[in-house]
């Protein structure tokens, strides 16, 4: 267990036949990095696994005893940086996981209340993001698949486990080099996701109460 304090941010492994996931790139370089306040970041790469990706947060959390948790995923409909609002208590997977495993309309934990909201400063990092030129909106579902299972299972870590601990996702567009496999798709250049990831946490780490700004939609 480390003394002091750490951010933890995880990426997922490449899925879907992909041979790389924004989501990890992003996370492997921003290991050792220290936000404004000084506090270290540790990268831990996540299996894009329902269950197994789970098991490996809690034990990378239990290890490292982060004050901040953000989490990150591939969204390959998304052109901005998403920074998710909610997680559903569901797995409903359109495609199989990296297990070769696909659930449907099940909980992700059993009797677990329905959703949860992140504890992140969502609208603030919006505003931050959005400030330093970055394309960025708040997004009011992380879909049904792993994402969005990590999400929620993160949540409930955090309610049950862990309630000083602020954590939850954000939704990372594709590469540049990913988008010939998805055409008409839109993307964002590595450098700018990172510069996006950092001004992420550091937002987390400074707004306390978060902006009452617009950012819900209509449909
Ligand atoms: N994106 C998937 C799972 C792993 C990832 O990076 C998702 O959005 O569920």
């Amino acid at each position: 267990m480390s003394a002091d304090p750490v951010i933890l941010l995880t990426g997922f492994e490449p899925f879907g036949g992909e041979p790389i996931n924004p989501s990890l790139e992003v996370a492997r370089r921003l290991q050792g990095w220290r936000a404004a306040s000084g506090v270290p970041i540790t990268a831990c790469e996540l299996p894009t696994e329902f269950g197994r990706a789970l098991d490996v947060l809690a034990q990378a959390m239990a290890r490292t005893r982060p004050q901040l948790v953000i989490a990150l995923g591939q969204a390959a409909s998304r052109g901005e940086i998403s920074v998710e609002r909610v997680a559903i208590n569901v797995d409903d997977a359109r495609i199989a996981d990296n297990a070769g495993r696909q659930p449907i309309d099940e909980p992700v934990v059993a009797g677990g209340p329905s959703a949860y909201f992140s504890t992140l400063p969502i609208k603030s990092i919006v505003a931050a993001l959005n400030e330093a030129r970055i394309a960025a909106s708040v997004s009011q579902s992380a879909g049904t698949f792993v994402c969005n299972h990590l999400f929620y299972g993160l949540a409930h870590l955090m309610a049950t486990r862990w309630p000083d601990v602020r954590g939850g996702f954000i939704h990372l567009p594709l590469l540049p080099e990913q988008t010939l496999r998805f055409p008409g798709a839109l993307s964002m250049p590595l450098d700018k996701m990172i510069d996006a990831v950092r001004i992420a946490i550091d937002t987390s780490l400074h707004v306390r109460v978060d902006a009452k700004l617009a950012a819900g939609a209509i449909d």
